[in-house]
């Protein structure tokens, strides 16, 4: 991703898996730019909210948001005028909050898991985008991200960009990368 956005421009980072992935692997283009993001206990709150904020006075902004802060923070498009501002949303769906299931993996059962953390929801992107009036695309795979990232800057408005996350996949793949990283460093 960071060799996609143009580098000149910001990105902002939700908690906790996109802040905890870019920390891990965007390289040395780390630091190359401006990036946002918050953490903590409360670090889910207010999501979209801050991410207008910003793009307001540094546009375009990139938010790279997991589907669950999104959520939390849904309302902030009620902002008056909040449509108009120029931010584009990368939607990471994976389905809730799936940090839990690398957090406990090892401590608790897959339905503990589910049933106490996941808060898994059966949104339907395309009409809750079309609801707000935003620009919505769904993503179907890596090699149209960038396209992805260019039709979002052809237009002047926020846009919503959705990849849905396949869990178990994703955690074999990052598994894999992280004994790559291990075994090569
Ligand atoms: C207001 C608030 N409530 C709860 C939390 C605890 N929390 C941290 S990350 C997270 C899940 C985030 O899920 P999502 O945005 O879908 O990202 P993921 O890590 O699943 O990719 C939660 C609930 C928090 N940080 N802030």
């Amino acid at each position: 991703m960071p060799e996609i956005w143009p580098k000149n421009k910001p990105i902002m980072i939700s908690a906790s898996s996109p802040i905890r992935d870019w920390l891990t692997f965007s390289g040395k283009e780390l630091f190359s730019r401006r990036c946002f993001s918050f953490r903590g206990a409360s670090g889910i709150d207010g999501t979209l909210s801050i991410a207008l904020g910003i793009a307001l006075i540094k546009d375009p902004l990139l938010l790279v948001t997991g589907d669950l802060s999104f959520l939390h923070d849904i309302n902030g498009w009620f902002n008056q005028d909040a449509k108009h501002i120029n931010l584009k949303i990368l939607l990471i769906d994976n389905h809730g909050g799936n940090i839990f299931n690398r957090l406990y993996k090892n401590n608790l059962t897959k339905l503990e898991i589910e049933n106490l953390f996941l808060m898994k929801s059966s949104v339907n992107w395309k009409k809750l985008a079309e609801a707000h009036e935003i620009p919505y695309v769904n993503i179907l795979s890596l090699d149209k991200l960038k396209e992805a990232f260019d039709w979002s800057l052809s237009i002047q408005k926020s846009v919503i960009m959705r990849v849905e996350i396949n869990t178990d996949y994703e955690f074999k793949q990052r598994e894999n990368l992280y004994k790559y990283i291990f075994d090569n460093h």
